[in-house]
């Protein structure tokens, strides 16, 4: 049998060439392979003041989004969390088993709930819970993830096992993949912390819907250092990361890579960079525009996508909620 593919993304802020390269471009490539479930977390967006309005034209966009990178509706199931109601259903469930200290742990939470400036939600601390769910009702083997997802997979492991040894072999142990180069792309302006959709300077973030123009722009003022010397290196942040992103565009070697921009000026390799991300984000780019152009199609795709799944989510929920108890006895009587 095939393995599963389960994985998530936030219809919020600018979707930016860290989930492209980390999530979205490696998403297309695992449908090939595995069956495959890729889902739009509107109920994780709402951890986090939303406007109603827009996060629906959101949800829309980030179909058009993954449709336009090349998820195949004929192949993956695409959909949006809330039209599935066993999510939130698990979720709550989960939490019943879940121990605090596991959730107290969690990184991602520390540094958003620092962060933030509104008053900072349950629902932000219990996100993972949320997470555990998605990837829990489908039987999900693989979960592909950028790196500061890395803890939140392990959490729905941890729960997943839990639950197995309390009640009995129920759910698939999942497995976060995370790939070796572009896990964690980092602020063009500060490298030493990762792009982020939400809450990041404007020319910090590339997005993959930023114009030529803008995204020359952000590339040629990217922050590097004075060693003018274009050689991957973690210790050097800023070129490191550009240098990375020049890798995963270009398909190309380090050692090519270093080869090519040898005694060459930051200047002349940012152009260079910046022109291959314009030409690597082009097709996406014109789908994107094509698409947009027939929201219903979008929409019905999703409706199908949800309609197609939600039994398997369903079932699962049924078995759980068996399993925990919920619900009436066997009946006797008439
Ligand atoms: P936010 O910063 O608002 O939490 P985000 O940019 O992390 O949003 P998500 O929707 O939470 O976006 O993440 C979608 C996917 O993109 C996840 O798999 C996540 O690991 C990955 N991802 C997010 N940021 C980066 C990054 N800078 N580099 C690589 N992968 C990333
Ligand atoms: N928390 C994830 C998005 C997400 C997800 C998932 C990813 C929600 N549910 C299930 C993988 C599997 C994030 O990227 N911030």
């Amino acid at each position: 049998m095939k393995k599963r593919v389960f994985s998530g993304i936030q219809p919020t802020g600018t979707i930016h060439i860290g989930n492209y390269l980390a999530a979205i471009r490696r998403w297309v490539i695992a449908q090939a392979e595995y069956e495959s479930i890729f889902c739009i977390v509107d109920l994780h967006a709402i951890t986090v003041p939303q406007e109603p309005k827009l996060l629906k034209a959101k949800n829309l966009e980030m179909a058009a989004i993954l449709l336009a990178a090349g998820i195949d509706p004929g192949v993956s199931v695409i959909f949006v969390q809330s039209q599935i109601g066993a999510h939130a259903e698990l979720a709550w469930i989960l939490n019943c088993i879940i121990p605090m200290g596991w959730m107290l742990r969690m990184t991602q939470f520390k540094e958003k709930s620092q962060r933030q400036k509104e008053q900072v939600t349950t629902g932000l601390f219990d996100y993972p819970a949320l997470m555990a769910a998605d990837i829990l009702l489908y039987r999900t083997n693989l979960v592909p993830v950028g790196e500061d997802q890395r803890q939140h997979v392990e959490l729905a492991r941890d729960v997943a096992e839990r639950f197995n040894s309390r009640y009995g072999p129920t759910f698939e142990l999942p497995e976060a993949v995370i790939p070796e180069v572009g896990s964690r792309i980092m602020g063009l302006k500060d490298p030493t912390k990762k792009m982020s959709k939400t809450g990041d300077e404007e020319g910090n973030v590339l997005g993959v819907l930023d114009s030529p123009d803008e995204i020359r722009a952000k590339i040629m003022k990217a922050v590097t250092d004075p060693l003018r010397e274009i050689r991957f290196d973690p210790d050097r942040p800023g070129i490191n990361n550009l240098l990375v992103i020049y890798e995963l565009f270009s398909g190309e070697s380090r050692a090519a890579i270093e080869q090519r921009f040898a005694g060459k000026g930051y200047a002349q390799f940012k152009a260079e960079l910046a022109e291959t991300v314009i030409e690597g984000l082009r097709p996406l780019q014109l789908r994107f525009r094509e698409l947009m152009e027939d929201q219903r199609y979008i929409g019905r795709l999703l409706e199908e996508g949800a309609g197609r799944i939600r039994p398997v989510a369903e079932e699962t929920l049924s078995t759980v909620k068996e399993k925990v108890g919920l619900g009436l006895p066997v009946l006797k009587g008439a």
